[in-house]
């Protein structure tokens, strides 16, 4: 019986080696970890509301998660946390949005830790990421778990990062797991080059009942059952790396920009007042987040025809070779 069991757990591991696609744990080559202190962050978390779940959703009259508040979950990662519960919610805010810049755009970070004998296994909570560019409608990045659905994780069991796509959660403490607003483009409602939300929602573990899914329907197998007031996802913080500036009035080096008429009819002027920068750029990008016109502003007055457009709200955002970038809302008559 005994063979029996080890031979499973020897066929268990071997067949998510084969299936492991994903970047391994922080510190192991093709790691997408990113340090707390990789000096990438630009900004971070500035308001956090919680919803806490259960300790065990599965048996509610335990009661809640308790550990830490949402000032935990505030600021630069610091390994203090805030517990969400089972199925547990946190909603952060930002000073200025969030864009789609080039790579990650953001990490989360959480608590989790290695295994003391093997580097590729940790400890992990997990939790979906969501978005929002109105603060109503949100939108989870696509997760995917490949960990094997047939033995419970549970509180002392260690998974591979190599199976976890767009998990929060998925790297262990102090090291960010990264999102990339690419992988939502294009979705009505949503634009990447605003987001002004992000939400966590607590994975759910258990591999039967209350089970969590991936996008491709398979279940998340998380640590189930922890019923402890530390239970679930553990929010340490967010860190942004692409920051948008919402005022186009003022640029560094004392330079003024003006843009008129708005709102616009057959386009828009975007003028400089004085020194005229080398290589700022102009983008202009519909409500879903599409490129529309990318122009070099090459002279003092530019103009940005917009005639051939429908009606509504767009974006103009002006970004400079350092990687700045400020956004303007057009309304188009
Ligand atoms: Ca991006
Ligand atoms: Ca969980
Ligand atoms: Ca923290």
């Amino acid at each position: 019986m005994k063979f029996t069991v080890i031979s499973l757990i020897s066929f268990l591991s071997f067949f998510c080696n084969v299936l492991a696609q994903y970047a391994p744990q922080a510190g192991l080559t093709g790691s997408t970890a990113i340090s707390a202190t990789s000096g990438r962050f630009a900004a971070w978390a500035t308001g956090c509301t919680i919803q806490r779940g259960f300790m065990d959703i599965a048996n509610p009259t335990l009661g809640y998660a308790s550990i830490g508040d949402s000032s935990q979950a505030i600021g630069p990662a610091d390994d203090n946390t805030v517990s969400l519960g089972d199925s547990g919610i946190a909603d952060l805010t930002f000073i200025h949005p969030i864009y789609n810049g080039p790579g990650p755009d953001f990490a989360v970070f959480e608590n989790g830790f290695r295994n003391a004998t093997d580097s590729s296994l940790a400890f992990l909570e997990l939790g979906f990421v969501e978005v929002s560019s109105d603060g109503i409608h949100y939108f989870r990045f696509p997760a995917n778990s490949l960990t094997q659905t047939q033995v419970q994780v549970s509180n002392n069991s260690y998974i591979d990062a190599a199976n976890l796509n767009n998990l929060a959660g998925k790297y262990v403490g102090m090291y960010g797991t990264p999102f990339d607003l690419d992988d939502l483009i294009g979705i009505p409602g949503l634009d990447v080059n605003n987001i002004t939300n992000v939400r966590i929602v607590d994975v759910v573990g258990p591999i039967n009942g209350h089970a969590s899914l991936d996008s491709a329907g398979r279940r998340i197998n998380d640590p189930y059952p922890t019923p402890y007031p530390s239970c679930g996802f553990d929010l340490d913080a967010i860190g942004v790396i692409h920051e948008l500036y919402e005022s186009v009035k003022q640029l560094p080096g004392n330079i003024s920009v003006n843009i008129y008429p708005n709102p616009a009819s057959d386009g828009v002027v975007v003028s400089i007042t004085n020194q005229f920068p080398s290589g700022l750029k102009a983008s202009l990008t519909n409500i879903t987040g599409i490129v529309l016109q990318q122009i070099i502003l090459s002279d003092k007055n530019n103009e940005i025809l917009m005639g051939q457009y429908p009606s509504g709200m767009y974006f103009l955002t002006l970004s400079d070779l350092n990687g700045n970038r400020w956004l303007e809302k057009i309304t188009k008559r």
